[in-house]
């Protein structure tokens, strides 16, 4: 009798052999063939999660006054600056500890709403010809729920199969891409210049921000994405 790893890789190679090996293929090569037959680059497509495709800055000020109904909050128009403690702490010092324990809650990434558009975006892009899509997240060090949390909320919105598209990082630069749509104004790492180029989306955070910020923005999933991902393909 072959021992139920075995069993389960087998099943699932079996039940679709095809797409496993052409996804494995294409994307090793980097290539796709057009009509004509000629070789064509793939286009490689990083998506953020927090804050791109779940609602933190949401999820985050619901539980955050649950849990603290009489103390002081920043309402979403008033948030200014991608770390949340960091502006709960200039409110008073002690709630910055407060704000941090509603993220490193069970349950916090888990139950996190989409954003509005997201999931059916990204569903789209991993249908079009020659495209890679990947959601590229960072967790947080406080690893005991998030970093499961986020593949369940993966599962739940996606389906099982979409797990191999997710990176956890805590640097996006050293992932390779033609393109990271990611809400965080500057992304920092080894790797001083990433091979993707920033597409800035617009969150409660950084909406305010004007020159400061050289990058190209998606304002939301109501924005043309695929404006932005065709200008990538030339
Ligand atoms: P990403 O969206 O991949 O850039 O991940 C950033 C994570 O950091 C996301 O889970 C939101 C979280 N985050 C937001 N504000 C703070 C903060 O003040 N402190 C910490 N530790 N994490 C924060
Ligand atoms: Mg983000």
């Amino acid at each position: 009798m072959l021992p139920s790893t075995t069993t389960r890789i087998l099943g699932s190679f079996l039940r679709d052999p095809f797409k496993r090996i052409g996804v494995n293929m294409s994307s090793s090569s980097n290539t796709g063939t057009t009509a004509s037959g000629k070789r064509r680059k793939r286009l490689r497509v990083l998506v953020d999660m927090d804050g791109v495709l779940a609602d933190f800055e949401g999820g985050f000020l619901r539980k955050y006054r649950d849990r603290y109904p009489d103390e002081p909050y920043i309402p979403l128009e008033a948030r200014r600056g991608f770390w949340v403690s960091a502006q709960y702490s200039q409110l008073r010092s002690d709630l910055c500890e407060k704000a941090i324990s509603i993220w490193e809650s069970k349950d916090f990434f888990s139950e996190l709403e989409p954003l509005p558009g997201g999931v059916e975006a990204v569903k789209e892009m991993a249908k079009m010809d020659n495209t890679d899509v990947f959601i590229c997240t960072s967790p947080i060090k406080h690893y005991e729920h998030c970093p499961r949390e986020k593949y369940a909320w993966v599962e739940k919105h996606f389906g099982h199969d979409f797990l191999e598209q997710v990176i956890l990082t805590r640097d996006k630069t050293v992932v390779s891409g033609d393109v990271l749509i990611d809400d965080k104004p500057d992304i920092l790492g080894v790797e001083p210049k990433p091979s993707w180029e920033h597409i800035l989306f617009t969150a409660c955070h950084n909406k305010h921000l004007g020159n400061d910020c050289p990058h190209r923005r998606l304002l939301s999933w109501d924005d043309d994405w695929r404006a932005v991902l065709d200008s990538k393909r030339k």
